[in-house]
């Protein structure tokens, strides 16, 4: 029913998998969450069955990581857990995972200069902006080996492969240049853009279609000519996630002015309200000249999905591939969708329309 991706390159680390949140910290009760580490095997599972191979994320060092990342960022988050437990959090303090509690936001500071805490539990909050994006132990091998995939899928596809996909776990498009949140710890989509920027591509586009806006990829490019980034969501104006940003006349700054789209929806748009958004976002491709397509493949804008309103369909996903593999070369990289039992035959019909289109 869903179509074919045989043959499809899916880069995959089996590290995805040691990232256990355990939940999340929603309205100050800790809650069950929906990114756990099942998501990936459902994922799996069903690419293999419909054919794809299944290909080792290479390690990469941290380079590609800083292009677009800041060096402190990417420290806090390969260190914060072996310190958290050196400070005896979780054995002394029963605090089993890194949650923040202290944001220094512009009101905190007054106008005064960042400076470092002191304590780990209150650093924290200087790089995670909410509650939701808890660390455990083996977070940062699963965040590695995310932009390891995402960065191999690049790799290939700067080659000459026309579509690759990188099954990254945890998601990306939350993360920004110095910030983690939003169940999103290093963006692997923009690190993947940044990557076939240095290997050779002019201009770049990523193409958003997770359910909720993707902030920290917007703020990474927002004032670069050579990557534009385009977004369908639900409409944080009707009061959902990430709030403050993801709005209709957010259009890029400076060089990048115009180089950012969004498009917000109302909650409940099914298939031709979303769809004609993702051809919104093809056509901003177009008019940038992108030689190559980065698209933040997300499921969670799926009728049946747990933390969103919209209301898309399998054939919905089919059609928003055709759409993008239109475009050019594509490296999709995984980012939300939380249904498990609709999880794979989604990816796989989105895939299988990117496939066709070529
Ligand atoms: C990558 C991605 O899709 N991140 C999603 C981040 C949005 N999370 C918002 C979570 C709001 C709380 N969810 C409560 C579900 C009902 N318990
Ligand atoms: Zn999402």
């Amino acid at each position: 029913m869903t179509g074919s991706v045989a043959g499809l390159p899916v880069i995959w680390h089996a590290d995805c998998l040691r990232h256990e949140p355990a939940g999340e910290v929603w309205l100050g009760v800790w809650e069950e969450g929906t990114e756990v580490p099942e998501r990936a095997t459902v994922l799996l599972d069903a690419l293999r069955s419909a054919g794809a191979a299944v290909t080792d994320a290479e390690p990469h060092g941290l380079d590609a990581i800083l292009a677009v990342h800041d060096g402190e960022l990417i420290e806090h988050l390969a260190t914060i857990w072996r310190r958290w437990e050196a400070g005896g959090y979780p054995a002394d303090y029963g605090r089993t995972r890194v949650v923040p509690y202290v944001f220094p936001t512009a009101g905190l500071l007054g106008g005064l200069p960042l400076r470092p805490a002191a304590a780990v539990h209150g650093e924290v909050g200087a790089f995670c902006y909410d509650t939701m994006t808890l660390i455990g132990p083996g977070s940062w091998e699963a965040i590695k080996a995310a932009a390891d995939a995402a960065l191999t899928a690049a790799g290939l596809v700067a080659a000459g492969q026309r579509v690759a996909y990188a099954l990254c776990r945890p998601p990306g498009h939350h993360a920004s240049r110095a910030s983690y949140g939003g169940s999103c710890y290093l963006n692997n989509a923009a690190i993947a853009a940044a990557a076939l920027r240095s290997c050779g591509a002019d201009r770049v586009a990523v193409i958003d279609i997770d359910a909720h806006h993707g902030n920290g990829t917007q703020a990474i490019f927002y004032d670069r000519a050579d990557v534009c980034y385009a977004s369908v969501h639900v409409d944080p104006g009707a009061g959902w996630f990430p709030h403050y940003v993801g709005h209709a006349d957010e259009r890029g700054s400076g060089e990048g002015e115009g180089a950012n789209l969004n498009v917000p929806l109302a909650p409940g748009t099914g298939d031709d309200g979303w769809l004609e958004g993702v051809s919104a976002l093809s056509a901003l491709a177009r008019r940038r000249g992108a030689d190559a397509i980065v698209v933040s493949l997300a499921v969670d804008a799926a009728a049946a999905d747990p933390e969103s309103p919209l209301q898309v369909s399998a054939d919905g996903y089919r059609r928003a591939g055709e759409l993008i593999g239109a475009l050019g070369p594509v490296v999709a990289v995984q980012e939300g969708g939380y249904d498990l039992p609709s999880l794979g035959g989604l990816v796989v019909a989105t895939l299988a329309g990117i496939l066709a289109a070529g």
